[in-house]
């Protein structure tokens, strides 16, 4: 905490760009910027960006001179690394007609008998929050959500929903509609492609769920620091917009203190969508996002076909508040193109990490939700515990501390 203090002294504009040292991660407080929320009531002056429903953020003096509005929290820069990848591509120039048996995570939480059941409906929408999207990975056209209240390229927001051109999600960190970005390292495109990538297109491999659809929203990148506005933005345009499911796979260990960030997660609450968070690769016991009740954090287990798998990631936290695991360890699914390659787009490639669990245990929750649409968020949470396989066995240095077991597929849609 005194850290902190000192930073925010030193540094009171943080639009001065800060030297972040390999796994430094801090925050500082935004000079002038306030969050708050009023129901339209109160006249509110100098709003920089209207970020949900009620919730603006705007330029003060202090937050004393807020007081009269129902809420008021600082905004805040964050600086570091956040995303839960532990490992870059292994391979990723794998070629085109790489198959479905590379996707072990598939045999282990028998996804080809629940698609016996449901391949997942095109009205369940998960939203993932990412720093990329490669909107055009031959392997992924199946797999946007498209806002079907938008015409594009018009320059219009035709739904009045304050976002101009919004067909397949949104970038908060650019603020436009484009959720592409060859600059960053893929990670997003990933993570979508892992929940529904097309099936039987014989190309590469299948997503969990790949009838459902992913919201792209881009909220991290290298050229924005990271802010609560924009973390809160995203998750209200997320549940403003029709998703049913938020996947996100970053460290969210600072935000467990964040107001704006928790009020954002209250709201997902309110409206019965369901976050799925990444649990951290510091191989910790009892993170702190721990304290986050309402997000369900998802450890990692080994997926590789050598018969380790269900073993407790190395590198995956764990503790008394995680939820549940998944098969994260490696995981072959879609990877960006980049810059740095002229080819198809189609290529595939193996990341690990809980950033490749948690999309792959939201994916479940969407099958549950295709198969049971009238079933609250309360109700998909208490299925996917009680469906999931107990790995005691194999991680007896680990029980009670790997949530309700391993994802099945199989057995939370049966
Ligand atoms: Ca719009
Ligand atoms: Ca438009
Ligand atoms: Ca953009
Ligand atoms: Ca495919």
């Amino acid at each position: 905490m005194i850290k902190l203090l000192t930073l925010a002294l030193l540094v009171p504009c943080v639009s001065i760009a800060l030297p972040v040292k390999k796994g430094e991660n801090f925050k500082v407080q935004i000079h002038g910027e306030y969050i708050i929320k009023s129901n339209g009531e109160k006249s509110i002056m100098n709003v920089k960006r209207v970020l949900g429903k009620n919730l603006f953020l705007v330029k003060a003096n202090s937050i004393k001179s807020l007081s009269m509005f129902e809420h008021a929290s600082p905004n805040y820069a964050y600086y570091g690394e956040y995303k839960d990848v532990m490992k870059s591509t292994k391979n990723p120039n794998t070629p085109n007609d790489a198959d479905f048996s590379s996707q072990f995570h598939h045999q282990m939480i028998k996804t080809t008998s629940a698609w016996g059941v449901t391949k997942g409906s095109k009205e369940i929408v998960i939203a993932v929050t990412d720093n990329e999207f490669q909107l055009d990975h031959t392997d992924l056209q199946t797999t946007w959500y498209k806002n079907k209240n938008e015409i594009p390229d018009n320059g219009i927001d035709d739904d009045n929903n304050g976002y101009i051109d919004d067909v397949t999600g949104y970038d908060f960190i650019g603020q436009d509609n484009d959720v592409d970005s060859t600059e960053e390292p893929t990670h997003g495109t990933h993570v979508s492609g892992t929940i529904s990538a097309t099936v039987n297109n014989s190309i590469g491999g299948s997503g969990v769920a790949p009838n459902i659809r992913v919201m792209p929203l881009r909220w991290y990148g290298i050229e924005r620091r990271w802010t609560s506005a924009i973390v809160a933005e995203a998750y209200h345009y997320a549940v403003d917009n029709g998703a049913k499911i938020i996947s996100t796979s970053y460290n969210i260990d600072f935000f467990a203190e964040d107001e704006v960030y928790l009020d954002a997660v209250q709201y997902a609450k309110d409206n019965d969508v369901l976050i799925f968070n990444s649990a951290g690769n510091s191989g910790e016991l009892d993170p702190k996002r721990g304290s986050v009740k309402d997000v369900i954090l998802v450890c990692s287990v080994q997926s590789a076909d050598d018969g380790d798998h269900d073993i407790k990631s190395r590198f995956s936290n764990y503790g008394k508040e995680i939820d549940i695991c998944a098969p994260g360890d490696p995981v072959y699914a879609p990877i960006q193109g980049g810059s740095w390659s002229t080819g198809p787009q189609n290529k595939y490639g193996e990341l690990s990490g809980t950033s490749m669990a948690a999309p792959i245990a939201a994916s479940v929750a969407a099958l549950i939700w295709s198969v049971n649409p009238n079933f609250t968020a309360a109700d998909v949470r208490q299925r996917l515990y009680e469906s999931a396989d107990n790995i005691d066995a194999k991680n007896s240095k680990y029980i009670g501390t790997l949530g309700a077991g391993r994802v099945n597929a199989f057995t939370a849609v049966k």
